[in-house]
């Protein structure tokens, strides 16, 4: 069986619990599978030169990490800059936030060749490579130009855009061509998918060959929607383990009159804070039996506080919450706890199942998996009700649900009045529907579909270059 190597900017040690969508995914698909697993070791370091890092590798149960340290400068533009002020907002819709910069591209350039230069010599000739994420685009043309023939696909975890918002970004033909150099090209949904051959065929005359394959520039991709799922069993395991019981029966103790609504999510734009916090306040307003009794519980862990966007919206949020606390707040009740940190893995579970609603209202998400988690850490018998933003990728499996807009604050507030309200057997009903697809489309699905359609692939149909 050939060997599985996954590279991904960031990489977590895959024998403990992470905090991030990815590490999450990818520790369970390697800790099944075993393989190499390469991407920056997460250090910055000051002294070192751009386009170079010394290469470490250590053994994590049956899984190799392979890292590379980088230094400032490569950071600042590779990461800060290109990766996280230029594809993540653009990628989720927000030119207004893009920030473009020659010098960030040519940083972005640099240390996907310095991946490739490192990674090269580690490969075997039958590996299947499996590339992550909007921070690594031109890794496999890199790799390409350094020889490599093996198989290789990409998975991108984030949303893809109308085609008018990708032709924005200055170098979009470059990245057009990068995605090219890829077998096999894995999206969350049927929505990005069209929007990517929209792109390909109006930017580049692309031609559709069949229902999956797509060719432009004298290569051949296959393109698919792949929603990323969640490790049931793993979640169920950490739901029923001492610290989530703790932490349930603690929240269920003190808040025995009271009725949670919870928000779990990295603080970042994408992900509708203020706007679930103005419904919330919305909510308290219109209607007034709220007061006293409903109280939300928002956990916005520590994201990318370098980046000027971030910084302004958690100034946005500390001022939003504590005018509802100030306007609202009583002695023996306050509305909205903010809690600026990241909690343990292993008590998310128990605050889901504490909470009477779980409010999941990105602007834009690739997939959103707190959406899967709040349902899988439910108690079937008396299960909380999940409001989910439509424009969420999870949206497009997990119907019953219920779906909001996070621009229209007023319509939110109705609908989480609509989920404290819900009858017991309708929230039997949808939670068992839910469940259900969570289930049978779980990380496992999601692996082996991505895995088994670039089995499928012919090895290294591109021999386009993005340079
Ligand atoms: C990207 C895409 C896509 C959150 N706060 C804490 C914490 N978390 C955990 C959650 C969940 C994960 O982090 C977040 O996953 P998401 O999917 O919501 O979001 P992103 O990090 O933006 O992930 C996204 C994902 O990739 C996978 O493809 O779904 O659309 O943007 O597991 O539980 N975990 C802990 N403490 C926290 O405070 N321990």
């Amino acid at each position: 069986m050939s060997r599985l190597v996954v590279v991904s900017n960031r990489l977590a040690d895959p024998r403990r619990p992470a905090a991030g969508g990815l590490a999450v995914a990818l520790g369970e698909t390697l800790n099944r599978t075993g393989g190499l697993w390469f991407g920056w070791s997460g250090t910055v370091d000051p002294g070192g030169t751009p386009g170079e890092g010394a290469l470490q590798v250590r053994q994590a149960g049956a899984v190799t990490l392979a890292t590379v340290d980088l230094c400032r400068e490569d950071h600042a533009s590779y990461y800060l800059g290109y990766s996280n002020s230029v594809l993540w907002p653009v990628f989720h819709y927000r030119l207004d936030l893009a920030d473009f910069h020659t010098a960030d591209i040519d940083g972005y350039r640099r240390v996907n060749r310095l991946f490739a230069r490192r990674l090269r010599p580690l490969l075997r000739d039958d590996d299947v490579l499996w590339v992550h994420d909007y921070h690594l685009i031109p890794l496999a043309a890199e790799l390409r130009a350094l020889g490599c023939r093996q198989r290789i696909g990409f998975f991108l975890h984030i949303p893809v855009p109308p085609p008018p918002l990708l032709a924005a970004i200055p170098q979009h033909e470059w990245l057009m061509r990068a995605f090219l150099a890829y077998d096999l090209l894995g999206l969350q949904s049927e929505t990005d998918v069209g929007h990517f051959t929209q792109w390909l065929g109006t930017e580049a005359g692309a031609k559709r060959l069949d229902a999956q394959h797509l060719r432009a520039f004298g290569a051949t991709v296959r393109v698919g929607a792949f929603p990323i799922g969640i490790d049931v069993d793993e979640f169920e395991r950490l739901g029923h383990a001492a610290e989530a019981m703790d932490t349930f029966h603690a929240l269920r103790d003190e808040y025995s009159r009271r009725r949670l609504l919870l928000g779990i999510d990295r603080l970042d734009y994408s992900k509708g804070i203020p706007q679930r916090v103005r419904a919330f306040r919305e909510l308290l307003q219109r209607y007034p039996e709220n007061r006293h009794s409903a109280t939300l519980v928002m956990i916005a862990s520590p994201s990318r506080d370098s980046v000027h966007a971030y910084a302004d919206l958690r100034h946005e949020l500390e001022g939003l919450c504590g005018a509802i606390n100030g306007d609202y707040g009583d002695l023996d009740w306050m509305p909205l706890r903010y809690i600026h940190r990241t909690v343990s893995r292993r008590r998310v579970p128990g605050l889901c199942r504490a909470s009477a609603v779980g409010l999941v209202t990105p602007l834009r998400d690739g997939m959103n998996l707190v959406a899967k988690e709040y349902v899988a850490a439910q108690d079937p018998e008396d299960p909380g009700v999940l409001v989910l933003s439509r424009f969420a990728g999870a949206a497009e499996q997990l119907h019953e649900a219920l779906l909001v807009n996070p621009y229209d604050v007023q319509g939110m507030a109705a609908t989480i009045q609509a989920a404290l309200h819900m009858p017991l057997a309708e929230r039997q009903r949808r939670h068992r529907q839910l469940m259900a697809r969570i289930r049978a489309q779980d990380v496992h699905w999601w692996r082996r579909g991505f895995l088994d359609a670039l089995d499928q692939c012919e090895p290294a149909s591109a021999s386009t270059s993005a340079s």
